[in-house]
């Protein structure tokens, strides 16, 4: 199959991408037809490396309101209606929401999640269901699990022991909340406890790390400490880490020689946290978004991520990591012409170093034959028209299209 005519990750020259038995099996800027081929001609469209969703809690997706909505807009309270709809859950219910935001995902040109799934559960249902959808959608999606303790590991009845029966049923990845613990020592021994757990089975770890506008929230020194001590660095993610949004740049100073040594990533998620930080501010009130210009600056690994579908956390979301991105460049100031047109990036390739996916991902010769079509002919053009993902395609399958309306101006 030849997809003809195609910018590859804002190019200023079209290509050509040949696709055999799932790979990429040629990329040049023209290739002849051979006999018999099926070729398309795409018309000077954009093509990217698909895109990541690196932070979501798919268990929570499309039950916001369900038995009850959150009120002040708080996560605190988010965690209160979560805890009663957390009760109600059953298998069935959980495969059936996850099912449709799967797909709502493809079409927005999305390949690979990591999900974070509530362990403090004493049934584990909801990590039952993703274990299982992981397996039976894996030819349309890539689906990491991590083993979340909403309710904490230290502070909820069973915590560690429900961690370790997450981990040993399947989960990939470890996480820890120690904001939510009750005391600093139990957030330093949860993480201590998640780097260890995550040491032992080989696991990945990310950890909701100070998501609280709380400045003297300090689980992050704790957790890239010890991602460095045990060279553990680049396996490691810190999600959320709001607090630094508060912190004193005199403390930030110091914290930022430590992120870089320890080579931790980071996962923020700026249409979320713009809407539950700051709520306990009266005016100015703070953004609650962490420093993601300047970690990038100093060289560290940022991604964003959407959190949260239509859930207790969020009353909004559509899978369209557009959205996320768009809302990301705005708090965060990252408004130059080279951050918009690259900021694809955190939500790809930024993602695909968090979430460990190695050689394989990329617009490549010789890789899996993984890639979206955007109808744009560069990202900022698409950032801007919201541009509709044209193909989305997983080892040289096709799993999403769609066509464009028309919209026009009558005069
Ligand atoms: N749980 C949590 O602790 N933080 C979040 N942002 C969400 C769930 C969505
Ligand atoms: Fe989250």
């Amino acid at each position: 199959m030849l997809y003809q005519n195609l910018y590859l990750e804002n190019a200023k020259e079209t290509s050509d991408i040949r696709v055999e038995n799932g790979i990429f099996k040629e990329i040049a800027s023209h290739l002849e037809p051979l006999p018999g081929e099926d070729c398309v001609d795409m018309g000077g469209k954009l093509a990217l490396p698909p895109f990541i969703e690196s932070h979501v809690h798919l268990d929570a997706c499309l039950t916001a309101g369900d038995p009850v909505w959150n009120m002040s807009g708080t996560l605190f309270e988010g965690i209160e209606c979560w805890a009663k709809r957390k009760d109600k859950l059953t298998k069935e219910d959980v495969r059936q929401r996850v099912e449709k935001v799967l797909r709502m995902y493809a079409v927005n040109g999305i390949q690979h999640i990591r999900t974070h799934v509530d362990v403090t559960d004493p049934k584990l249902t909801a990590m039952e269901a993703l274990i299982e959808l992981r397996e039976e959608k894996k030819d349309v999606m890539d689906i990491q699990i991590v083993a979340f303790p909403q309710e904490g590991i230290e502070s909820y009845p069973n915590g560690r022991q429900l961690m370790i029966d997450a981990v040993k049923m399947g989960a990939d990845v470890v996480g820890a909340i120690p904001h939510f613990e009750f005391t600093r020592e139990y957030s330093v021994s949860s993480l201590n406890f998640a780097m260890e757990l995550a040491a032992k089975y080989d696991k990945l770890v990310d950890v909701h790390c100070d998501e609280i506008d709380d400045e003297a929230s300090r689980g992050l020194e704790t957790l890239a400490a010890r991602a460095y001590e045990m060279n553990m660095g680049e396996k490691v993610t810190a999600s959320h880490t709001t607090a630094m949004h508060s912190y004193n740049n005199a403390y930030v100073q110091r914290l930022m020689r430590l992120l870089v040594m320890s080579g931790i990533n980071f996962v923020s998620n700026p249409l979320v946290n713009t809407h539950l930080q700051g709520r306990l501010d009266n005016y100015p009130k703070r953004r609650g978004i962490t420093r993601v210009k300047e970690l990038l600056a100093a060289g560290c690994n940022v991604s964003f991520g959407h959190d949260d579908i239509f859930d207790p956390w969020y009353p909004m979301g559509n899978g369209s990591l557009r959205d996320v991105v768009f809302m990301g460049l705005h708090v965060c100031q990252m408004m130059g012409y080279e951050e918009i047109l690259n900021s694809y990036k955190l939500i790809s390739t930024n993602a695909a170093r968090t979430l460990h996916l190695g050689e394989a991902y990329g617009l490549a010769e010789g890789k899996p034959a993984d890639f979206i079509v955007l109808d744009a002919k560069d990202y900022y053009e698409a950032l801007i028209t919201d541009a509709p993902v044209l193909l989305n395609v997983k080892g040289g399958k096709k799993i999403a299209e769609s066509v464009p309306g028309t919209k026009k101006a009558l005069f």
